[in-house]
């Protein structure tokens, strides 16, 4: 076999830390916490672990909002239980990667309060400032018409100095410079450097594609014409000098270190994303888009829902993960993050809830790329319940749009009806769905904290937790960690293997076949009901099939029963 750079066949596991354990009953997961789990990650079949945001920061928006890249934020911890953390993942033979938000800052943070207090500030140059424009009228207006991700202008006004700041989030999520040379040199130093000297193994880079800003900052065309601004990505995405600085942050750090990346860059064309990925280019190893994730949503947007076919979702797949072939670039396997609503909702079925948990976990160990798992995902944690109210709702991405809507219809005679149409579709796409507390065991708050959670644990707890399942041979948590294994062993077909479609415009049944490099008849053959219909299996191979895998209690060779899953491995 060849050697293959550990990163690859790696199976990822995500922790977000304010909701995996707490271990001193303050009601927010913390380090600690982490530690303790540690054995039971092992036992999954992870090999890394991705640590969402830790740094100290307001909180704003859970941590992507950092003040002190060099500290710990308090509840999670202290900086010494964080050197326990990397040493105690190494000690089990795992390995450990950060969370690096490095498109922004808190406006906590001490480069931006000495970037706002004057003009002429040595860091004044250190985050984007531009003087106001003004209408016909006199009225000040921001410098253009670009969005923030989290609604309304992506532009905030500061009276200190009267000119605005640029935010492509939160108002507290300034964006840094990345023009100017002294803000690379020391984000390098103090966000990157610091953490890979202290034995971290690399990094999940967060908006990979937005450090590089058209200089002339012009308007945006127009997507939404129902809103006042408009979503920035023609000048703020993957924009003229992002691979020069995707470059010198390998040349510079990453690759002078053994070191994983993982770039958030969500959106791009093949041959865009070959540039970031491809091993030759020397910039990042692989890359987080989002074709799955937001399939049926328009222009990216989560809350303007569309709904999906089974086609679509094909097609997102597939774009997904081949646009590395003929190449020397890599891709990741996930469904789930801390910004995507629960799996099993969105994409499986509430009815058949362990087939559907188990039939996409089968997917997603079949995929080539390294495979990414979200906390609560292997026990196949739900969205919250419809019947909880928006007040549940923690995320400044939800709140921020809740409250835009109402600003906008909330004097509309059938406003009543308008909202609980809204909240038919955050109670599928918010972000809260992620982030609410894991369910440990059927005590109170499913053993996540003895004390009161910072954010309500799912109702459905006491049935589905991690306790009940480890004892379960039959749970979907078991499952999980027998696909795992049987993604390790069949590596050369399942992470490494080239993926194919079988019969694409089937709305019921996706099927796909896996080869490896030696040869160019299929070796793996998957089949999934997406459906809840029982559906008359078609062989649409021949061969030899051995069954090594599959969801269902008693396979009927001839029918698909709801939600059924099968992974034949041929001779
Ligand atoms: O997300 C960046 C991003 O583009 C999103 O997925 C974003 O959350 C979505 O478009 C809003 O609807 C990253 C982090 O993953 C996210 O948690 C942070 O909020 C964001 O960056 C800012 O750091």
């Amino acid at each position: 076999t060849v050697a293959h750079k550990w990163w690859k066949n790696s199976t990822v596991y995500q922790i977000w830390p304010a909701s995996y354990k707490d271990s001193n009953g303050d009601g927010v997961g913390d380090i600690p916490g982490i530690i303790s789990t540690l054995d039971y990650l092992k036992d999954l079949g992870v090999d890394v672990i991705w640590c969402s945001p830790m740094y100290d920061s307001p909180q704003d928006d859970m941590g992507y909002d950092i003040s002190d890249y060099e500290k710990v934020y308090a509840k999670y911890g202290s900086d010494e239980d964080m050197q326990a953390l990397i040493d105690e993942t190494h000690k089990r033979g795992m390995k450990l990667i950060l969370d690096l938000v490095i498109n922004h800052t808190s406006s906590e943070h001490a480069w931006f309060k000495e970037s706002r207090s004057s003009k002429t500030n040595p860091k004044r140059d250190w985050y984007i400032w531009k003087p106001p424009k003004y209408d016909a009228e006199g009225n000040r207006q921001p410098p253009n018409n670009w969005g923030s991700y989290f609604s309304g202008s992506a532009w905030e006004y500061d009276e200190v100095t009267d000119e605005y700041y640029l935010r492509l989030f939160a108002r507290t999520q300034p964006d840094l410079n990345w023009e100017n040379d002294e803000v690379r040199e020391t984000v390098y130093k103090s966000a990157m450097k610091f953490w890979l000297d202290k034995g971290v193994d690399g990094f999940r880079i967060d908006t990979a594609g937005l450090y590089s800003k058209d200089q002339s900052f012009p308007d945006a065309p127009i997507s939404f014409p129902d809103l006042e601004y408009q979503p920035s990505h023609k000048y703020a995405h993957n924009g003229p000098r992002i691979h020069e600085f995707h470059k010198e942050m390998f040349s510079k750090v990453t690759g002078n270190y053994d070191a994983m990346t993982v770039g958030e860059v969500g959106h791009c064309s093949r041959e865009e994303a070959l540039k970031y990925v491809s091993a030759k280019e020397q910039e990042m190893n692989m890359l987080f888009l989002f074709n799955v994730v937001e399939v049926g949503c328009d222009d990216s947007d989560r809350f303007r829902y569309k709904g999906w076919k089974l086609t679509d979702f094909k097609k997102a797949l597939e774009g997904q993960c081949t646009f590395i072939e003929g190449s020397d670039a890599w891709s990741t396997v996930f469904i789930e993050n801390h910004d995507q609503p629960r799996s099993v909702t969105r994409f499986g079925s509430t009815k058949y809830r362990n087939e559907s948990a188990k039939l996409l976990s089968l997917l997603q160990t079949t995929l080539t790329g390294t495979l990414f798992i979200y906390q609560g995902q292997e026990i196949a944690m739900e969205n919250l319940p419809r019947d909880w109210s928006v007040e549940e709702y923690k995320d400044i991405n939800t709140i921020n749009y809740f409250k835009e809507f109402k600003n906008k219809y909330g004097n509309d005679a059938d406003y009543k009806e308008k909202e609980e149409k809204l909240m038919d579709v955050v109670n599928l796409m918010a972000r809260d769905h992620s982030r609410s507390p894991v369910q440990w065991d059927s005590s109170a708050h499913g053993g996540f904290t003895t004390g009161t959670p910072w954010t309500k644990v799912n109702d459905n707890y006491p049935t589905v937790n991690v306790a009940s399942q480890i004892q379960d041979p039959n749970s979907i948590l078991n499952f999980w960690k027998k696909s795992v294994q049987i993604r390790k062993r069949y590596q050369d077909l399942l992470v490494f293997g080239k993926f194919e479609i079988l019969d694409f415009d089937n709305e019921r049944v996706f099927t796909y076949v896996k080869k490896d490099h030696n040869s160019e008849s299929p070796k793996a053959y998957v089949v999934l009901n997406f459906s809840s219909d029982s559906v008359k299996f078609e062989k649409l191979l021949d061969g030899n099939f051995e069954l090594v895998h599959s969801n269902i209690a008693d396979v009927e060779e001839s029918t698909l029963s709801p939600y059924e899953g099968r992974l034949y491995i041929v001779d």
